[in-house]
């Protein structure tokens, strides 16, 4: 398999580029708005992130379409559960819920996920997928039924986070959960990114340019921002 977009990724920090996704909620987008909708989008976006707790619906995959339709940005699958894979995306982080204590998604959605990988082309990027208190309840937390990591421990953040890179993910992504009254504190994204080997993306309550700029100074490589671009 080809790592065209992980390398990307790779690439862009040895550049010193800062990446961007913009993380885009099926169940929450209207297909038929996404040439006005992509307009809207900072120049400076490097990724779609496609994704939800839940696609209670099934748009995932039109959503994959319609972006890939109009747009020549990767779009990368975010998924909430097996059932949000589809192979019109490029790539997909496949998470694993490293802070929660449920078997089901740290890897049994996973084995759930094979076949279908199997039969796609679809880039598989092995993620550690942190979740840390942002201040109300996330939807993550609710749907995974776990408990999110407290901001004021951050070494046992930052020993998930390298537990994930032994276990051999090649991205960590520290989430404070989407709509976070609180983002991932800057103390906690620097100290994580100073401990692992492999690219940082920070997301969960990111809504304005100062708290992005926050984010990269402290050590994210790539931020995701969602709610910021909902209607
Ligand atoms: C959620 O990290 C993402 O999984 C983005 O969060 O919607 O708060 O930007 P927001």
């Amino acid at each position: 398999m080809k790592h065209y977009h992980y390398e990307s990724i790779l690439k862009a920090i040895s550049e010193e580029r800062k990446s961007l996704a913009i993380l885009i909620d099926p169940d929450k987008f209207t297909v038929s708005e996404t040439a006005s909708f992509l307009q809207q989008l900072p120049t400076e976006t490097t990724h779609l992130f496609v994704g939800g707790s839940t696609d209670a619906n099934g748009h995932t995959e039109a959503t994959v379409k319609a972006l890939k339709n109009h747009s020549q940005l990767p779009v990368i699958l975010f998924p909430g559960d097996h059932t949000q894979i589809t192979e019109f995306a490029d790539a997909i982080l496949f998470l694993s819920l490293l802070s929660g204590r449920n078997p089901e998604y740290l890897v049994g959605q996973q084995l759930k996920a094979v076949e279908k990988l199997k039969a796609s082309k679809l880039e598989v990027i092995p993620t550690g997928y942190i979740l840390v208190d942002g201040g109300t309840e996330s939807a993550v937390a609710r749907v995974s039924n776990t408990k999110p990591l407290s901001q004021n421990n951050t070494s046992k953040i930052v020993h998930t986070a390298i537990a994930g890179e032994f276990m051999g993910a090649k991205l960590i992504y520290l989430e404070a959960g989407s709509g976070a009254i609180n983002p991932v504190k800057s103390i906690i994204i620097s100290e994580v990114k100073k401990a692992v080997n492999i690219p940082l993306i920070v997301g969960g309550g990111i809504k304005t340019e100062t708290q992005q700029q926050t984010a990269y100074t402290a050590g994210a490589d790539l931020v995701v921002m969602g709610t910021a671009f909902e209607k």
